[in-house]
């Protein structure tokens, strides 16, 4: 007999899906129980870090990531993370076990009470099936939309004792299936957005995540090269889908409306491709185009595509859109652009080290392909001064703004790439204790991430934004006296404190060549140590 703890766990199988990071509870021991052989179970110590170990897997695999949390208090505890993981548009196939069915309606302890509410509206698809029999099919049903255009996560609640059930002979049918996204620009609509960029005197790509999740970052590079134009990231950047250092390169525009349409002055054509129009955050209004331009919008998600205020959109992978775009262009007559200058000599200081130069010894002591996962909010355009990223997946940093994502996060990617790309996570020290945890996972699997904790005392992002409306001092805008070594330590992470650069330089070697975690806390800001 199969049970239908099996026939999920081979619809699961068939997706590919090894790995389950998850926090148990009652409900849920009996469907780990059925968890087959050379499946592995990461375990975090707090959903958010689950959450965002599962969102970094999935950025990193490109593959669906699936997560087990207990009922709804686990669920509850994920959802700040979730909100990342909804913008990132990661593959999150989310389960929660219920109590016994039959007791269900009695709110016995651990009922999941409406549980199909609880993760709207954030996830695309919320369920609880209704027969133990529905569970395999419901399971195919998660991950197959999770993984169509436009991806994201899906949430599932199951009684715990369908798991034992015995399974009808329909689950044969469901593992294994496949569902394709095949729909993409036709040759005429390809023609159409092809004809207004070479016809355009001066237009500009602004590329988003979806660009870099798609893999379809030499598309980028071979548009801008065929255009002669300049590149910019879209404001908010989670990802980095064009090499830093090529010559194109601008860098990551504003997230502000007057600052988006001073940065793009000039341009007759605006191509935004793989992002919203447009991620704001700070509040500058003022005219959401410059004059005279044109906004053309490739995205894959439909929603995106309705919401933005202005521009034309076209609804298509972006990847392959990209791609056929970069080939029927014809090459433009402008000279290319120059080739950047070289990276600027960071500013330093004595008895701490400041962000830049923290960030240029990174680059320095990094392997090549090394991948960034950040989560340091006031320090976005020293980092950027400094970027030398080149491969697809370098570079992640929460999609929604919600914190707790930096930790975790580069946990998951690290456990992707296995011994393969060396993740380093550089994160502030506001920021690190939302996912606190992860470290505790680092060093119980060690997972060999490099973290980087950027001490300044304070929560420095909070600081400029009280300046830009003109708040003043308000409470709760300082976190001193918190002593990450010893964090570090407590949950088995061998750690350094460090407050000068030649310290910071030899830190960052040793702990490269560590084979397990290694924390290296920095501080940047007098007083801050
Ligand atoms: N809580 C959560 C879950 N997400 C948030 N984004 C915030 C609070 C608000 N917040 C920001 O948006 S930035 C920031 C907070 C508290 C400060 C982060 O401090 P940090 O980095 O030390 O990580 P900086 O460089 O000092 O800003
Ligand atoms: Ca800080």
């Amino acid at each position: 007999m199969t049970t239908i703890g099996e026939a999920g766990w081979q619809v699961l199988g068939a997706h590919g899906i090894d790995t389950v990071f998850g926090n148990p509870g009652s409900n849920e021991l009996p469907f780990l129980a059925a968890m087959p052989e050379g499946t592995r179970y990461v375990l975090g110590l707090h959903e958010g870090a689950v959450l965002g170990m599962a969102d970094g897997y999935a950025q990193a695999t490109g593959g669906p990531a699936l997560v087990n949390l207990h009922a709804a208090s686990g669920t509850g505890n994920a959802l700040g993370a979730l909100t990342n993981a909804v913008y990132a548009h990661s593959p999150l196939v989310l389960t929660a076990g219920q109590q016994v069915r039959s007791t269900v309606g009695q709110e016995v302890m651990l009922t999941n009470v409406d549980a199909a509410a609880l993760p709207r509206p954030l996830v695309k698809w919320s369920h609880e099936p209704l027969d133990p029999q529905d569970v395999p099919r419901a399971l195919s049903q998660a991950v197959h939309t999770a993984l169509l255009e436009p991806r994201g996560p899906v949430y599932l609640s199951i009684p715990y004792d369908d798991w034992s059930a015995p399974a009808g002979p329909d689950t044969a049918h469901v593992v294994g299936r496949r569902t394709v996204s095949a729909a993409g620009l036709d040759p005429a609509q390809r023609d159409a957005l092809a004809d207004v960029l070479a016809g355009a005197e001066n237009p500009v790509l602004v590329l988003g995540p979806q660009v870099d999740a798609d893999r379809a970052n030499t598309h980028a590079v071979a548009l801008a090269e065929r255009l002669a134009c300049p590149v910019w990231i879209a404001p908010s950047a989670s990802r980095c889908p064009f090499p830093t250092r090529h010559p194109a390169f601008r860098g990551v525009l504003p997230a502000s409306v007057r600052d988006v349409t001073q940065r793009l002055a000039g341009h007759d054509a605006v191509l935004v491709a793989g992002a919203p129009v447009f991620r704001y955050h700070q509040y500058l209004p003022g005219d959401l185009l410059p004059a005279g331009a044109r906004l053309l919008h490739l995205t894959a998600d439909p929603a995106e595509a309705a919401r933005a205020p202005m521009g034309d959109a076209w609804v298509a992978p972006v990847g392959p859109a990209l791609a056929a775009l970069a080939e029927r262009v014809p090459a433009a007559a402008r000279p290319p652009q120059p080739a950047r200058a070289p990276f600027p000599e960071p500013p330093s200081a004595t008895g701490h080290v400041l962000p830049e130069q923290l960030f240029a010894l990174v680059r320095e002591a990094a392997p090549a392909g090394a991948v960034h996962v950040v989560e340091s909010t006031s320090t976005a355009d020293a980092y950027w001064a400094q970027a030398d990223l080149a491969e697809p997946g370098s570079y992640l940093f929460p999609a929604s703004g919600g914190l707790g994502f930096g930790l975790p996060a580069a946990v998951g990617a690290q456990l992707a790439h296995g011994d393969g790309r060396r993740v380093v996570a550089l994160v502030g020290d506001g920021s690190a204790h939302y996912g606190i945890t992860a470290l505790w996972t680092a060093a119980r699997y060690r997972v060999p991430v490099v973290f980087v904790i950027l001490k300044n005392g304070t929560y420095g992002a909070l600081r400029g934004f009280a300046e830009l409306l003109g708040t003043g001092e308000t409470p709760g805008l300082d976190v001193p006296g918190v002593d990450f070594c010893a964090l570090a330590e407590g949950y088995g992470v061998p750690a350094v404190p460090v407050r000068d650069a030649d310290a910071l330089a030899t830190a960052l070697k040793e702990a490269f060549d560590a084979d397990g975690p290694r924390l290296v806390e920095v501080v940047t800001a007098p007083g801050a140590g």
